[in-house]
């Protein structure tokens, strides 16, 4: 007979959400040379171009929840996410601000919206996301979304790194980064507190959750993954990151 796990108290397993953050990918060996201001002009092109894939991911990822969503209340506040995004007749919104960002370091628009230095994996990784959020039950999907409970340290690291370490990087570019800090915090707000209430009635409930996050966490990393492979070449010599010339200009 197995044994019935008790479950963690709220302050518990909130913790064990957290604690999953060392996984995050503000790890990543890419993103530790991005911080240590080690990357070149191309090599940080090739991360903004491949991130918009993720960007224009989101608002569909979220819309799928509202469609799988039976409850009004949640909605309501869930819809948010969709216009920070695409932007309404008040503000421009996040895909358009990451455009800018492309602009800022070096892009064209063409260059990041027609999504023709989107790597296979990224396209993979963000499409497996999406995917998740149309099949599986919306608390599912708001629990994914908790990799954000690490985000706002990520956009503060760009913000106070890259002035000093990219200063070419036209500073309209730092838009999208700081317009996150506050959004990221409001939403890891409501989707903490579904995520504690619906997976917090048993112990395989919560560590199913865990197991969620880990699961989007892994898109991250693998978006990641996927990014250091396009824009540096894999033969690292001594330490050094050599960048595959045909991939940017
Ligand atoms: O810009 C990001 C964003 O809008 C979101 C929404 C949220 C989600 O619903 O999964 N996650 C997320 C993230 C954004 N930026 C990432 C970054 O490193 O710039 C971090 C990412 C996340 O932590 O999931």
């Amino acid at each position: 007979m197995t044994a019935v796990l008790t479950p963690w108290t709220r302050e518990e397993f909130e913790n064990k959400l957290r604690e999953k953050g060392k996984g995050y990918h503000s790890h990543h060996p890419f993103n530790v040379l991005m911080y240590e201001g080690k990357l070149t002009r191309e090599q940080l092109q090739c991360w903004v171009a491949n991130r918009f894939y993720y960007q224009i991911g989101i608002p569909q990822k979220d819309a799928a929840i509202m469609s799988n969503c039976p409850d009004r209340e949640i909605r309501r506040s869930w819809i948010l996410r969709i216009t920070d995004h695409d932007g309404d007749d008040k503000a421009e919104g996040g895909i358009e601000a990451w455009i800018k960002l492309g602009e800022a370091v070096g892009l064209t628009r063409e260059d990041v919206t027609s999504l023709k230095f989107v790597s296979p994996g990224v396209r993979f990784a963000v499409d497996a996301y999406i995917n998740f959020a149309r099949q599986r039950p919306w608390q599912e999907s708001v629990c994914s979304s908790l990799t954000e409970l690490f985000a706002p340290h990520i956009h503060q690291q760009r913000i106070s790194s890259w002035p000093e370490m990219y200063p070419w990087v036209k500073e309209e570019g730092m838009i999208y980064f700081k317009k996150r800090l506050t959004e990221a915090r409001r939403d890891v707000e409501q989707g903490l507190a579904v995520t504690l209430s619906h997976f917090g009635k048993s112990r395989e409930m919560q560590e199913r959750a865990l197991e969620i996050l880990q699961f989007k966490l892994n898109v991250l990393w693998v978006i990641s993954d996927s990014i250091m492979l396009a824009c540096c070449d894999v033969s690292i010599e001594n330490g050094v990151h050599y960048l595959r010339q045909d991939q940017m200009k």
